[in-house]
This record gives C-alpha cells, sequence and structure tokens, in this order.
C-alpha cells in the first residue's frame, strides 16, 4: 500500500469553519516518520511555524519501506489524538509526487544517514541522488510559490543539487538550515556574558552547516554592546566557542546517544517561520553568488532579511576581519569540495 492515507483528498475544495479565514497552506514533510519528524510535525500543526490563525495540510513522504511507513501510520494517528484546531489535513506517502503535489512549503528532512566505514563523498553520492529526483519532482508538481527548505545532511549541498533540478522555481527558493547553529551560538554567547538569552542580537552563521561553519562573534552584540565588549575573553571567542558551536552535533550524539532532533525540529520552525516574517534578520544557507567571498555557484550560511513572505535579500555590508575572512575561506574550501564531489549531478 504505497498511499496510505489521504484524510484529505488533494485537489478539493476545503470546508473551513468560518472562523478560519485563510486558506490551509500545504506543507510537505520529507522524512516525517524520522526523529526530527516526531518532533516538527506537531509544531507545525500547532500553529507555531504559520502561525495561530493559519490552517496546515501536513503531506508526510517517507521512504518506501514497510517499516517507515508503518511508523508513519503512528505518527499520524498521534496527530490525530492531539485534535489540532489547525490541522486540515494529512497525507501520508512513500511517492514524492503524490506528497509535493501543491505544497506550499518543502521541509526536506529525510536523508541517508553516514553508515559505518562509509566516505564522505559516498555520502554525498547517496544523498545526492535523492535530492535530484526530489528537486526534479518539486519544481513539476509543487505550488507556484513552492519554498524549499533542507535539512537533511549535507544539508547545504543536498540544496544545492535539488535547486539544479529546478526550471520553474529560481534559485533562491530553496535554502538550507543554518539556524541550529545560529540558536546554539546565541545561547553560548549569552551563557558566557552572563546575560539573558534575548539580549544577544545580530550572531550570523556564515558557510556550510558543518564543524567548519563560522559564527560571526565580532557583529554580535550583547545587551547593545559589541559581543567583543561584553566578553573580554577573546581567546574564549576564538576558540572554545567556535569549537563548541561547530561541534555541538557530535556532543549531542556523546551524551544522548542520538543526533539533534527537538532541537534541530525547533531551528526548522524558527527557519521556516522567520522567512514568512517581512524584517525579521537571520541566518540561512542560500545561494551565495559570490557574496562575502563564497564561490558563488555554492549555497552558504549568511544574514537575509525577509521581505515579504518566503522572500528574502542578503544583509550585506557586514565587515570582515582578517580572522573571520580566514574562518569564511576554509568553510567556503570545503563547500567547493563537495561541489566538486557532486558536480556531474549538477544540472546546467
Ligand atoms: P532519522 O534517521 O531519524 O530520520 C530520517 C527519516 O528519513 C527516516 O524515517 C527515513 O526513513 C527517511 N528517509 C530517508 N530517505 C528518504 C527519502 N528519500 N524520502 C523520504 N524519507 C526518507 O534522522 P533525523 O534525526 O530525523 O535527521 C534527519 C536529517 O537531518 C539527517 O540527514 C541529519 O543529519 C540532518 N540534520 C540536520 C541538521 C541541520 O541543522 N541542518 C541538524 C540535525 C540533523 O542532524
Amino acid at each position: 500500500m504505497r498511499v496510505v492515507a489521504t484524510d484529505f483528498p488533494l485537489n478539493q475544495p476545503l470546508l473551513l469553519t468560518p472562523t478560519m479565514s485563510t486558506s490551509p497552506i500545504r506543507v510537505a514533510i520529507t522524512g516525517a516518520a524520522g526523529q526530527i519528524g516526531y518532533s516538527l510535525l506537531f509544531r507545525i500543526a500547532s500553529g507555531a511555524m504559520f502561525g495561530p490563525d493559519r490552517p496546515v495540510i501536513l503531506q508526510l513522504i517517507e521512504a518506501p519501506f514497510e517499516k517507515a511507513m508503518k511508523a508513519l501510520e503512528g505518527v499520524a494517528m498521534e496527530l490525530d489524538d492531539c485534535a489540532f484546531p489547525l490541522l486540515k489535513g494529512i497525507v501520508m506517502t512513500d511517492q514524492p509526487e503524490i506528497g509535493f503535489k501543491d505544497a506550499n512549503w518543502c521541509l526536506l528532512v529525510g536523508a541517508k544517514p553516514r553508515g559505518p566505514g562509509m566516505e564522505r563523498a559516498d555520502l554525498l553520492k547517496d544523498n545526492g541522488k535523492i535530492f535530484i529526483g526530489q528537486g526534479q519532482i518539486i519544481d513539476r508538481v509543487a505550488a507556484d510559490d513552492a519554498r524549499v527548505a533542507v535539512v537533511g545532511n549535507p544539508a547545504n549541498t543536498n540544496c544545492m543539487i535539488a535547486a539544479s533540478q529546478a526550471k520553474r522555481l529560481t534559485p533562491d527558493r530553496f535554502t538550507a538550515m543554518v539556524r541550529l547553529d545560529q540558536n546554539r551560538a546565541q545561547t553560548q554567547l549569552a551563557k558566557k556574558a552572563g546575560a539573558d538569552l534575548t539580549a544577544v542580537k545580530n550572531i550570523f552563521i556564515y558557510g556550510n552547516h558543518s564543524p567548519t561553519m563560522f559564527p560571526a562573534f565580532a557583529h554580535a552584540t550583547i545587551g547593545g554592546q559589541k559581543a567583543t565588549e561584553a566578553i573580554t575573553d577573546h581567546v574564549w571567542l576564538k576558540g572554545p566557542f567556535l569549537e563548541t558551536v561547530g561541534k555541538r552535533g557530535a556532543a549531542i550524539i556523546a551524551a544522548r546517544g542520538a543526533s539533534s532532533a527537538a532541537s534541530a525540529a525547533n531551528a526548522l520552525v524558527d527557519h521556516v517561520r522567520d522567512l514568512m516574517t517581512p524584517g525579521k534578520i537571520h541566518s540561512v544557507a542560500v545561494k551565495s553568488n559570490g557574496l562575502y567571498g563564497f564561490d558563488p555557484e555554492v549555497w552558504a550560511g549568511m544574514p537575509v532579511r525577509t521581505t515579504t513572505p518566503g522572500a528574502y535579500e542578503v544583509v550585506t555590508g557586514y565587515e570582515m576581519c582578517d580572522f573571520c575572512r580566514e574562518k569564511i575561506a576554509l568553510t567556503n574550501k570545503e563547500l567547493v569540495e563537495e561541489r566538486a564531489a557532486v558536480v556531474e549531478m549538477l544540472k546546467a
């Protein structure tokens, strides 16, 4: 059984309660029965991603395995049991053509994990195949206003691959998530300064979602003061701070015995919500177009300002010191190497 349930048939008019004036937003999620999915779906259905007045339809996509589809069925039962007023339908499928149909947002969470003894290049290629197919199908069947957010690793390169397959949807519709890294950096700065988390502003992530990422602390402020003044321990900023943020994922695996899931789901809620909220400035991996010294063809984290819901412009003009430039060069080198490993998968 490939489509196990469609509570709400696609392409049929919705009967909304009179109080809900807006039409539901269709959100397609791959890897929906995975760890991150298990935290994410409930947040979306509760209104955390698109606001308390926007109904949603969840289009859940899993790998074509009995076990995955069975698990998905269980998750959908739990979603039903939450009786979320905003949740207007659930689609469960292992066929991306059905799952991405008419989707306004496509959240690409599912990916193949790195197996024992697997080389990074093999991981890139195996995942590349998934993202080629998904990029093509999204381009073909998703809504005209479709936006894509990639979480599955290696997120930046997977996003680049998916975007390269699209003819209808422009590259700016494809973003990858570095928000978890921004959130991690914000908390580390607040703790070190002994300040409230909300006092930390303008901490942005540049580059790859990997340990080479660069949280540009020199531009951050804490309680209105430069972070480099609020925190006088610059050895910490240039060393342990960067290391803690960069290797936080590994530290969580070591402690929890499983990779970050709830915090990753939370970061994806932040990523999409802020991309839907004009005026928000936040870290997103986007096609670099050569900004901040990145190779023009790679997807790199950088600060963006949301202009209209779903659209953004890169915030340019942050001055980079020599230290920052060195760090950006390192993370750019890694992105360029990842691109070289999958270059034959990219469509011109
Ligand atoms: P899980 O292994 O728990 O779940 C992944 C799910 O994806 C599985 O249920 C699997 O059946 C499904 N899947 C695999 N291939 C699929 C396909 N072609 N179509 C649809 N579904 C498919 O992993 P989870 O912990 O949820 O992590 C998901 C991804 O997020 C991983 O690649 C992980 O590395 C990545 N992460 C990215 C982060 C980021 O900040 N960008 C942070 C967290 C996380 O590590």
